[in-house]
């Protein structure tokens, strides 16, 4: 098949699930075409079958805010013509799934067919897409996209009460390629480089925005740390970045918890981890969850939105109330205090994991394409 795949190409979830799709799928020998304003991030391989167009945002005078959604559209109508796309598949509906919706009336207006399927990932639904200055927009688009899939259960639930949907939602769970994590190798020298005491090693990875609640990841470690040695790996930025330094001033962490920035490849330091701490109000799914349990690394979370479909409580990790930071601190400990306890949930975690593996989930997203485009 020949794919246009539109999605936000930054360090969010839904650009990388969107980004690991489009590889895995020219891997089996479709035609792969990005359709966005930057190259994703994770968009870092050379493949015959992969392809990337660039949408260029104008910067005439007159725009305070530049219509993305309009320059997106004129190259989605350009790319379908040009490369005779069957498909496009846009990841997070504002504004991609609008703007799919006029490029396919466009080329109907020029004799072309182009079906398109929209993915919901999560704040297109949960936080910013049910606002009103969005829903009614969004409400269309998801009823007159020609497939619509969730992302989770939970997120197809959140959509049917927020939206009023006249249609199918399919759940196609997101994955992780386990085949792209090395469990020897290279992880002893960032363990020895991180904690070289043979303290345990949490991690955190996100966009630090206030969704995901970064004060509690501080606030969880320093409980850890005052009862066994400990280390704390922040990867990441965002606007939540300078509180939490000040938060380490205040609680004297600062020598336990290391900044790392954005990181492209994550692999290597989840393998290299004890423990992720994903202490979000909202997650439609909780990807970086996900990835750490496919590196072997167990999950304290909390239970909201998805997370309890990806991280099962006392076998992958634990699951506490949005806000508990005692409680999430306790089950950190429960898992960290003894290597035989830690083994086990290392492997629980990776069991649990296995369960997403892309080769799982890649058919159904093929079994879909094909029964819009057959
Ligand atoms: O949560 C983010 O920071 C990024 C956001 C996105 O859209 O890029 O993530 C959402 O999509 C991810 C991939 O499907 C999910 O794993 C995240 O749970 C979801 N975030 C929220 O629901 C807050």
């Amino acid at each position: 098949m020949n794919i246009g795949i539109v999605c936000y190409p930054t360090f969010g979830g839904s650009g990388v699930v969107a980004t690991e799709l489009g590889k895995a799928l020219a891997s089996k020998g479709h035609k792969i075409h990005f359709i966005t304003y930057q190259q994703p991030v994770r968009l870092d391989i050379f493949s015959e079958n992969i392809f990337y167009h660039e949408v260029k945002v104008s910067d005439y005078p007159l725009f305070d805010y530049q219509p993305y959604e309009l320059v997106l559209t004129s190259k989605l109508v350009d790319v379908v013509k040009f490369e005779k796309l069957d498909l496009l598949h846009v990841h997070y509906a504002i504004p991609h799934a609008s703007a799919a919706y006029m490029a396919q009336h466009i080329l109907k207006s020029q004799g072309i067919k182009i079906p398109f399927v929209t993915t919901l990932h999560g704040t297109d639904i949960t936080l910013v897409g049910k606002d009103s200055s969005f829903e009614p927009v969004i409400t269309f688009a998801i009823n007159e996209s020609d497939a619509v899939t969730a992302v989770s259960e939970s997120l197809k639930q959140d959509t049917l009460k927020h939206f009023n949907v006249k249609r199918n939602i399919d759940v196609i769970p997101n994955f992780v390629c386990l085949d792209h994590y090395n469990y020897n190798g290279s992880v002893t020298s960032i363990k020895n480089s991180f904690a070289p005491n043979n303290e345990r090693l949490l991690v955190h990875i996100s966009n630090f925005r206030k969704v995901k609640r970064t004060e509690d990841v501080i606030k969880v470690f320093d409980i850890v740390r005052k009862q066994i040695p400990a280390k704390l790996l922040m990867v990441g930025d965002g606007p939540e970045r300078h509180r939490l330094e000040e938060l380490c001033r205040e609680l004297d962490t600062c020598h336990l918890v290391k900044y790392l920035g954005k990181v492209k490849d994550t692999e290597r330091i989840l393998s290299a981890s004890d423990l992720f701490i994903l202490p979000s109000e909202s997650e439609s799914f909780g990807l970086a969850a996900l990835e750490a349990m496919a590196a072997k690394t167990p999950v304290i979370s909390t239970n909201t939105g998805g997370i309890p479909e990806v991280n099962k409580n006392g076998i992958s990790g634990f699951l506490s109330n949005v806000g508990d930071v005692k409680s999430m601190a306790e089950n950190a400990l429960k898992i960290l205090s003894d290597d035989a306890t830690l083994e086990k949930f290392k492997d629980g975690a990776y069991q649990q994991a296995k369960k997403f593996d892309i080769h799982t989930v890649l058919p159904q997203y093929e079994k879909l394409y094909k029964s819009l485009i057959d």
